[in-house]
């Protein structure tokens, strides 16, 4: 697959359907910045695919064959308190809450692992179609992409499709869609190769925002083309944001600006 060869160009360039291409001015989405409220340690051999909080900890799940895992990680230092090894065949993807269970995608296996969340113990495995990319959970479904400008709504138990909605951003289809969380009746996502997130409003698929976190993107300036921004958090209870990326060094808790 090719990176998008984005747009460390000017200030508001934006996003089109492929966030390649775009000029801009050409969304008539608000372009949100962001500010830094803190700065965490991560793991710079973790390739971020899922990320989640929960109970005054993270919750991450890894990528690459033979080193995909699923680890709980204490925020403060980035140590990991507790990790669970994915067979060394697959690649680890997106990862999700239900219940008293994370739910861990593969990219091309078509399985889904869940996990006690207490013991990351595996419980059981499902079965889906196609690949899998970013999960996470409105609290009656589990979201899923997987590449496409597709979210896939998932029965959380048995991981059967209940409808998918398209991503689009001034009416056009967006695709890479990839790390999710759901943040207070919205979605948010990442845009693989992108310095971006979007805002997606879940019901109809359309991005209300887009929010510009490329100044962590250079802050970081990772030399690996694949160590892009990925991973997003979000602890309900203390409204706070954190996002990290592949192979990056630091997590951020980060603000979103109004929307103007
Ligand atoms: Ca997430």
């Amino acid at each position: 697959m090719i990176a998008a060869g984005l747009a460390m160009a000017g200030p508001a360039v934006l996003v089109s359907s492929s966030f390649s291409s775009a000029a801009p001015a050409q969304t008539r989405v608000p372009v949100l910045s962001a500010t830094i409220v803190a700065r965490y340690p991560h793991d710079r051999t973790a390739f971020t695919e899922g990320l989640l909080w929960h109970d005054g900890a993270l919750y991450e799940s890894t990528g690459q064959e033979r080193q995909s895992d699923v680890r709980r990680v204490s925020l403060k230092d980035g140590k990991i308190l507790a990790k669970a090894q994915i067979d060394p065949a697959q690649f680890g993807e997106g990862l999700a809450l239900w219940k008293d269970e994370l739910v861990s995608l593969t990219w091309h296996d078509g399985i889904a692992h869940r996990w006690d969340i207490r013991t990351l113990k595996p419980k059981s495995q499902n079965r889906y179609t196609g690949e899998g990319w970013g999960l996470t959970s409105d609290g009656v479904s589990l979201l899923q992409s997987d590449g496409s400008p597709d979210i896939i709504f998932r029965d959380p138990v048995t991981l059967a499709e209940r409808k998918r909605v398209a991503v689009t951003i001034d009416d056009r289809p967006l695709r890479d869609i990839n790390e999710l969380e759901y943040v207070d009746g919205a979605l948010l996502a990442n845009v693989w190769h992108t310095g971006f997130l979007v805002r997606i409003d879940p019901k109809t698929g359309k991005v209300t925002a887009v929010v510009d976190l490329r100044p962590l993107v250079a802050e970081v300036a990772a030399t690996d083309p694949e160590a892009v921004l990925n991973g997003i958090a979000w602890d309900a209870k203390a409204n706070r944001l954190f996002v990290t990326g592949k192979y990056w060094p630091t997590l951020f808790e980060i603000k979103i600006a109004a929307t103007p």
